[in-house]
């Protein structure tokens, strides 16, 4: 039974245990309440995304804007990053693990709590679309590796060549010294995670990464994995993450920060506590970034950060805007 009618038939049924004068007034009241809550319902369509991606937020934007769905938006607004060849941390033209093979993590969460996820897969340029594709055409949230891979081609995907020639040149330079450090360009284009609302107010989410530069065969970070890099809830909000997945893994980052609005925080605040709890964990490093952004159910958003130079993209009848974050530490 859906969550909804579960608290209507459980609301019913409260209902015939009550006397007749209590009822009338409980009934007074949720009607009120139901017809306020109708009439005053704000419906803020938007996209936000983390980084400044504002091809991506352009082209999920041009999504609402035609009536489309919130999830159509997030999926085919990252797939702007996922095809461009000049971002090296996102799809095609992603940096390759130690070993010269791009491997790809993506994940997608729909208004009802249905999500599909493909991790550390090669030879695919959108996984986000196959990632879709495990959401709607299978019994699973997480298709992996080769697996993956093989549902993509008998989903007609085509397959392609990941590694740039500019992407092989700088693995190669790598290579001399193999220093396996788990960097992350505090400053440039990095993991796209987006969140959007369409016009009936229902809000997803998607989230796609080549992961870190060189990093273990089969490594695997926070973006696939639900909750993690990536969480919706349709009644709260939905959060997602960029930046050292190891550390949002631990605190399951995004997840977090929907319950944080759940119990009253703004997407702000709740961004704030979610970057607070991982340096909590943290007490003597500094060496790693992580931002958060967030949305709730009225269209608020916020984002935070551990170092400066992180920013979310936002766009709305507001404005195409980028929102610079604050930080945990301030220099
Ligand atoms: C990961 N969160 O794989 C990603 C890294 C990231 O581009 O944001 N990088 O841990």
């Amino acid at each position: 039974m859906k969550r909804r009618n579960f608290l209507k038939n459980s609301t019913l049924t409260t209902a015939g245990m009550l006397s007749a004068p209590l009822l009338a007034s409980c009934q007074g009241t949720t009607k009120k309440t139901i017809v306020e809550n109708d009439s005053t319902k704000i419906v803020k369509p938007i996209a936000i995304c983390t980084w400044n991606f504002m091809n991506a937020t352009a082209k999920a934007w041009e999504v609402l804007e035609k009536g489309g769905s919130s999830l159509d938006a997030v999926e085919q607004g990252v797939m702007v990053e996922e095809a461009d060849l000049n971002n090296e941390t996102v799809g095609n033209g992603g940096r390759p693990d130690r070993d010269g093979r791009v491997t790809l993590d993506a994940c997608i969460m729909d208004k009802d709590a249905n999500c599909g996820a493909v991790l550390c897969m090669e030879n695919i340029a959108h996984p986000i679309s196959v990632a879709r594709k495990v959401m709607e055409e299978t019994p699973h949230v997480m298709l992996v590796g080769k697996g993956a891979e093989q549902f993509a081609y008998e989903q007609g995907f085509q397959k392609t060549n990941l590694l740039t020639e500019k992407a092989k040149k700088d693995w190669l330079e790598w290579k001399k010294n193999s220093q396996y450090e788990t960097i992350i360009n505090i400053e440039n284009h990095d993991t796209i995670g987006m969140l959007a609302i369409d016009k009936n107010g229902d809000i997803a989410g998607a989230c796609t990464t080549s992961g870190m530069g060189y990093k273990m065969a089969g490594r695997v970070g926070d973006s696939p994995i639900i909750g993690a890099g990536l969480f919706v809830d349709n009644e709260v909000g939905g959060a997602t993450a960029t930046g050292v997945g190891e550390e949002v893994v631990r605190t399951v980052g995004s997840f977090l920060i929907v319950e944080l609005m759940r119990q009253g925080k703004s997407p702000q605040e709740a961004c704030e506590e979610g970057v607070r709890r991982i340096m909590e964990k943290n007490k003597d490093r500094t060496d790693f970034q992580i931002g958060f952004i967030a949305i709730n159910k009225k269209g608020e958003t916020g984002g935070y950060c551990i170092h400066p130079g992180f920013s979310y993209r936002s766009y709305s009848e507001e404005g195409h805007i980028d929102n610079p974050s604050d930080s945990f530490l301030k220099v």
